[in-house]
């Protein structure tokens, strides 16, 4: 490997601070979608992030190849999101918007109102992308009861479909895993599409693959078998992103909409990793030109700095809801922490840093770069698909015989100890970095990744 490429101690400037680090006891904190044991055998802790790195608590340089969780569009540690959350803080720390409100929400609203696409200017604020999911069900389902629709319940999810881990979210998601140990448990009246991952047409595709729209009309059928008059929504990712990468066919999603609108459906777009700029726009929506009615955001909204989601809302969707009495409530549905004063200064504070980098657009101009990159990985042992849109990219691996999954695991592991951090997902190796990554990290990711792919049996 090049010399300048090996994840090195001198780094970090820090490190020595760090050279005689000990995790400490790691047994109290059951971690999220990890594998608890092993992780805690041979722990990955992460100490502190700048641009597009992070370094080890024992000190070594990491690329961030994933920003974080899909989140970090802008790349850590940005000073102004941090300064504008410390300032909120110390002047007003927390306030209720149940009957009451603060300004900066209102500002954040409007600003947000200002990015969506058309139409799509009511906002309602969460928490993270699961309570923007669980809401958006939750407004779709209202909103037909509200305009004396109440037959309307149904929904419609995909297979493969992630839309966090609320029971409406994992209901309405097609993750077999996720739903195993709920299956008795799951929202009554739900059903899927298919997933629109094929390898036999499609692999190898350059961006959109081209076979494949007419999957959307297995939405027709669903509607015949239960009655439009029996179905509130259908909910997609635009691309799927927690499956390992799965795009939507060109023309796919236009179908859709036009089913929704033929047989008066709502239409969500689950935007919470397309959204603020991962696909060249700054959302999925307005670069694929469908517009849903329903649009669900988190993770980029605030950079990952703190925990936000939003729901956009279609004007049409939430005038609906106002009538009636005007003393009361119109939705019953809300969060303590719903447009938290610190989550808007962060989110505020980010999307000034959006505007005034063009980050909500640079990754189509980046993306003829990293697709070339991505693509590069074709023909590396057991690569069996390479997929990309914007600045995603995935590296399908064919699964070891009897053990899914092993494979991608170790090229994520080994990827990590030569200083990348790339996602698994079965035997997909998914990649989403900061939106301002530059060439050079484009290279650095791949040499890495081809090079452990190669090594790795
Ligand atoms: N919807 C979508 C489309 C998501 O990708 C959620 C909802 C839930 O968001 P919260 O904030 O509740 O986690 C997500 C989350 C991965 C990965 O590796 C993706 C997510 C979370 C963790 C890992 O692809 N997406």
């Amino acid at each position: 490997m090049n010399a300048k490429l090996s994840p090195g101690r001198s780094h970090d400037p820090k490190a020595r601070e760090h050279a005689d680090f000990n995790p400490g006891n790691l047994d109290a904190f059951w971690m999220p979608f990890t594998a608890n044991r092993h992780f805690k055998a041979k722990p990955r802790l992460l100490a502190r992030a700048e641009g597009m790195h992070y370094w080890t608590a024992d000190g070594r340089q990491i690329i961030d190849g994933v920003a974080g969780l899909w989140c970090v569009n802008a790349g850590h540690g940005r000073r102004e999101i941090a300064a504008a959350v410390a300032e909120q803080l110390t002047t007003m720390e927390y306030a209720p918007t149940f009957q009451m409100g603060h300004p900066i929400a209102f500002e954040l609203a409007n600003r947000l109102a200002e990015l969506a696409p058309p139409g799509l200017d009511r906002v309602f604020f969460t928490n993270s992308g699961s309570e923007s999911v669980d809401t958006a069900l939750k407004i779709a389902i209202a909103y037909q009861r509200a305009r004396g629709m109440s037959g309307k319940t149904r929904l419609i999810g995909r297979e493969k479909g992630y839309h966090g881990v609320g029971f409406g979210g994992v209901s309405v998601g097609g993750m077999v895993n996720n739903r195993k140990a709920f299956s008795s448990v799951m929202l009554p009246g739900v059903d899927h599409l298919p997933h629109t991952l094929d390898l036999e047409h499609n692999a190898f595709s350059r961006g959109l693959p081209h076979w494949g729209a007419h999957l959307a009309d297995a939405l027709e059928r669903l509607i015949a078998l239960h009655d439009a008059a029996t179905i509130a929504a259908v909910i997609v990712e635009p691309i799927s992103g927690s499956a390992g990468v799965i795009l939507p066919p060109l023309g796919y999603l236009k179908r859709l909409r036009e089913i929704c609108d033929k047989n008066d459906i709502l239409l969500i777009f689950d935007e919470v990793i397309t959204g603020f700029g991962r696909t060249g726009k700054p959302f999925a929506a307005q670069t694929f030109e469908v517009t849903p009615d329903l649009m669900t955001t988190a993770k980029g909204l605030t950079n990952g700095a703190i925990p936000m989601g939003a729901v956009f809302a279609h004007r049409k969707v939430h005038d609906a809801f106002m009538q009636g009495p005007e003393h009361l409530v119109e939705l019953f549905h809300g969060y303590t922490y719903s447009a938290h004063p610190a989550a808007c200064a962060a989110a505020l504070a980010t999307l000034d840093i959006y505007a005034r980098e063009d980050l909500l657009t640079r990754a189509a101009s980046i993306a003829p770069l990293w697709e070339n990159a991505v693509h590069a990985q074709k023909g590396l042992p057991h690569v069996i698909d390479v997929r990309n849109f914007g600045l995603i990219g995935a590296v399908e691996l064919e699964p070891r015989p009897g053990r899914p999954g092993t494979r991608a695991f170790e090229v994520f592991l080994e990827c990590f100890e030569r200083g990348v951090m790339v996602r698994q997902t079965g035997d997909i190796i998914a990649l989403s970095p900061p939106l301002i990554i530059e060439p050079a990290h484009i290279t650095q990711i791949f040499e890495v990744l081809g090079e452990v792919i190669r090594a790795t049996a």
